[in-house]
């Protein structure tokens, strides 16, 4: 597998610039007109396109589930995170992982599907993804401590890998676990590892949830959970579990490592709700990196004409 070493403070600062950097090189991928538009960006922005990784996935399917409000700088994506095994600052995972190389490519990536379905296996990274056709999905993306950003994510449906793995009947839910490696994720005692998320199957079955295998056109950075990765746009960005290894159909609503360390705090659903705060802050509003002010967060962060009925007859306070 590719792997992308990045070195910290190389990137441009600038959300602007590398926002126009970003569409500038799709243009530039896609089509020669793009060239003279390109030659006419002032000097920075040229440097700051040598910043980026070079895209290794062109020409993707673009999706009308994307939105068109602009992406969050590629900095701030891989270098402001939330990966606990790697360390609880939001800089500790991109620091870290700078020193060594995750995941090892000297190892293949196992993913097993298991549990209750008729097709279980466990899969190299490269054969679970071949069959698939990857697409960019620009989505908005909600962490349950109010901040947000907008991720131009790389990935497929879950549902399509899910229709391959052919659920039976008892299939409700589906567990999601990542890689425990006590030897690079040092970090102990934070919540009990591994890292497990779970999605009800219908949730998972919708066409807004993704498996991500890339971000700005180029494989996931190890920070951001390579080499796949959860995304659930409607909910708390905790439920987005990184770097899995396991996916378990299930009959019963599987725990999860967050509702283990806090079930007062952190429930199943975790459906993004300005309407219902976390018992210690309101979620009313985020901040947006790159932003100054605070904006209204949306119910299920805007994407409520495409799961509300998910959830209809639910009390969410109750089901949070
Ligand atoms: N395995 C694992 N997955 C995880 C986390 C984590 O600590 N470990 N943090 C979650 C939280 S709280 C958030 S907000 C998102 C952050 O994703 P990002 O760093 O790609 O923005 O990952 C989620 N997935
Ligand atoms: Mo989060």
């Amino acid at each position: 597998m590719f792997i992308r070493k990045k070195r910290l403070g190389e990137l441009p600062a600038s959300d602007i610039t590398d926002h126009h950097v970003y569409l500038g090189r799709r243009k530039f991928l896609n089509n020669t007109a793009a060239i003279a538009t390109a030659s006419l960006l002032p000097l920075s922005l040229v440097n700051a396109k040598a910043e980026l990784p070079e895209a290794t996935y062109l020409n993707l399917k673009q999706s009308h589930y994307s939105t068109d409000e602009k992406p969050t700088s590629y900095e701030s994506i891989t270098t402001y995170n939330n990966y606990y095994e790697f360390g609880t600052g939001k800089s500790d995972p991109a620091l870290r992982l700078e020193s060594i190389e995750f995941p090892d490519k000297s190892k293949p990536w196992r993913v097993s599907i298991e549990g209750e379905c008729d097709k279980p296996g466990e899969y190299d990274y490269d054969d679970l993804i071949r069959p698939f056709t990857l697409e960019e999905r620009i989505y908005r993306f909600r962490c349950v401590e109010g901040w947000s950003m907008v991720i131009p994510w790389i990935g497929f449906p879950l549902a399509d890998l899910i229709k391959r793995a052919q659920p039976n009947s008892r299939a409700k839910f589906v567990e999601f676990t990542t890689l425990y490696d006590p030897a690079i994720m040092t970090r102990r005692n934070v919540l009990d590892w591994p890292y497990t998320e779970g999605l009800r199957i219908d949730e998972a079955m919708n066409p807004l949830t993704l498996l991500a295998v890339g971000l700005y056109g180029s494989e996931l950075p190890g920070q951001n959970g390579a080499p796949i990765r959860l995304v659930v746009p409607w909910k708390y960005g905790f439920k987005n579990i990184k770097s899995i290894v396991k996916i378990r159909f299930v009959e019963e609503m599987p725990n999860s490592a967050w509702m283990k360390a806090g079930p007062r705090e952190y429930g199943f659903y975790s459906n993004v709700n300005p309407d219902v705060a976390h018992p210690r802050w309101s979620q009313s509003k985020e901040r947006r990196l790159g932003e100054f002010l605070k904006r209204k967060t949306e119910m299920f962060n805007g994407y409520a004409e495409d799961v509300a009925h998910l959830y209809t007859g639910m009390d969410l306070t109750k089901h949070f």
